[in-house]
């Protein structure tokens, strides 16, 4: 008898697909996936409440309290998964010894040799975030403040990640993505819009002529729309962000979940694509605001990952995660966030899309259109689940009673 997903690939086979080939591109297929799912955000470097115009909702038992609580969870994360997988941390996540302290400013490669340890072992790439929120020095303005004291402590804060984020590219022999996002804005009107952003501007150009290996650290710049309390201009807007980038020859960063409502990041990859030799992307899922829900196999999620395959482009384009959820288990939050990125991801990979782009072009919109539908009932939990095998991952849901068996050994233990 056949097995369920030979008789998948010969289903997609018949439409011109090679699962083989979709499982092969997916399982080396590195996503991003940042640490701060772990612990809401929190990191280890200040007791400061997150600040920055975001928030983690919820407070389920069992969050990480020190770094050996997120690395135990993160392990959990790697072995429930399949693909490869970069660590994405912040610089709040440094880990000092016992009595050390060192200010954001004054941050070193030693302060995060730990996790340098934990990832050579785990033979993963890390990348990088300066961390300019949830610090005292963080309650108005950052790279763009207008108190000058305040702007150079962050330009030195940047500049001391980037040493870090060269460190990372060279102990792991993995380049290392550093992802520059700034909270500043303002809750209400402006009398200035243009001062603020001309500072930050600024304060990049400095930080960024300290003389980091290009080759080894990639630079993206995050954009906004608006954060809670920053309600009526955010300094990094997308235009701002997206033409620094252009000049300066670093790398945009598109997050989903910083856009007005009806604003697709799906429909604006193409053209940043068309300008860009590489980009990067946060994965998220937005519910009304920029609230971080853990990414579903939904429709944006899978028109974002249709855009990523069909562009021909996946190697120039940096996929990381962002969503943090208190609000349920946060490793099996962790783990289903990447579980819908990879079936998103899968779905595209398995998606005849010069067949579909040929009917575009030949304007046979009605069968593009039957094509489309028709594609979307094939067998593909199939191949899923074909790609979790060969991971060696538990058969269906079995991930999940292993998260569990988890949660009442260890994270119900944390009080
Ligand atoms: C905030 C941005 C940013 C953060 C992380 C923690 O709106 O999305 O990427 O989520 O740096
Ligand atoms: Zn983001």
């Amino acid at each position: 008898m056949k097995s369920y997903y030979e008789y998948a690939k010969e289903a997609y086979a018949a439409n011109g697909v090679d699962c083989e080939k979709a499982i092969e591109t997916l399982s080396n297929l590195t996503l991003s996936v940042h640490c701060w799912q772990g612990d809401d955000v929190c990191g280890f470097d200040t007791k400061d409440a997150l600040s920055g115009g975001i928030q983690a909702t919820g407070n389920y038992p069992g969050k990480a309290r020190t770094p050996d609580e997120l690395m135990a969870d993160f392990d959990k994360v790697l072995a429930l998964t399949g693909g490869k997988k970069k660590l994405n941390l912040h610089a709040s996540y440094a880990i000092f010894k016992d009595g050390e302290f060192a200010d954001r400013d004054a941050l070193e490669p030693k302060h995060f040799a730990k996790w340098v340890e934990y990832a050579k072992e785990r033979d993963l790439g890390l990348d990088f975030n300066p961390t300019y929120f949830s610090h005292p020095q963080a309650a108005g303005l950052t790279l763009s403040s207008p108190n000058e004291e305040i702007r150079q402590f962050w330009v030195r804060h940047t500049v001391a990640c980037l040493r870090i984020a060269e460190y990372f590219a060279n102990e792991t022999g993995t380049p290392c993505v550093m992802n520059i996002w700034i909270p500043d804005g303002y809750k209400d009107i402006p009398a200035d819009r243009t001062s603020p952003r001309a500072r930050f501007a600024k304060s990049l150009d400095e930080a960024l002529a300290c003389g980091y290996d290009k080759s080894k650290v990639f630079v993206t710049l995050e954009s906004k729309v608006f954060g809670i309390g920053l309600e009526s201009y955010t300094v990094g807007s997308a235009e701002f962000c997206q033409n620094y980038a252009a000049t300066r020859h670093i790398m945009p960063l598109m997050d989903n979940g910083h856009y007005h409502p009806t604003e697709m990041v799906s429909d604006k990859i193409s053209s940043l694509l068309l300008f860009h030799p590489k980009l990067a992307l946060h994965i998220t899922r937005p519910v009304r605001w920029d609230s971080d829900h853990v990414v579903r196999f939904d429709d944006e999620t899978r028109e974002i990952a249709k855009e990523i395959v069909a562009s021909g482009r996946m190697d120039d384009i940096v996929i990381a995660l962002d969503y943090f959820d208190a609000s349920i288990n946060r490793v099996a939050a962790w783990i289903m966030g990447i579980r819908s990125t990879q079936k998103a991801l899968l779905e595209a990979l398995l998606t005849p899309h010069a067949e579909l782009s040929a009917l575009q072009q030949k304007e046979d919109y009605t069968r593009l259109f039957m094509r489309q539908e028709a594609l979307k009932t094939l067998p593909m939990g199939a191949v899923w689940e074909e790609f979790c095998r060969r991971a060696g991952l538990p058969a269906g849901e079995g991930w999940y009673d292993e998260v569990m068996a988890y949660e009442a050994k260890v994270l119900k233990e944390r009080s």
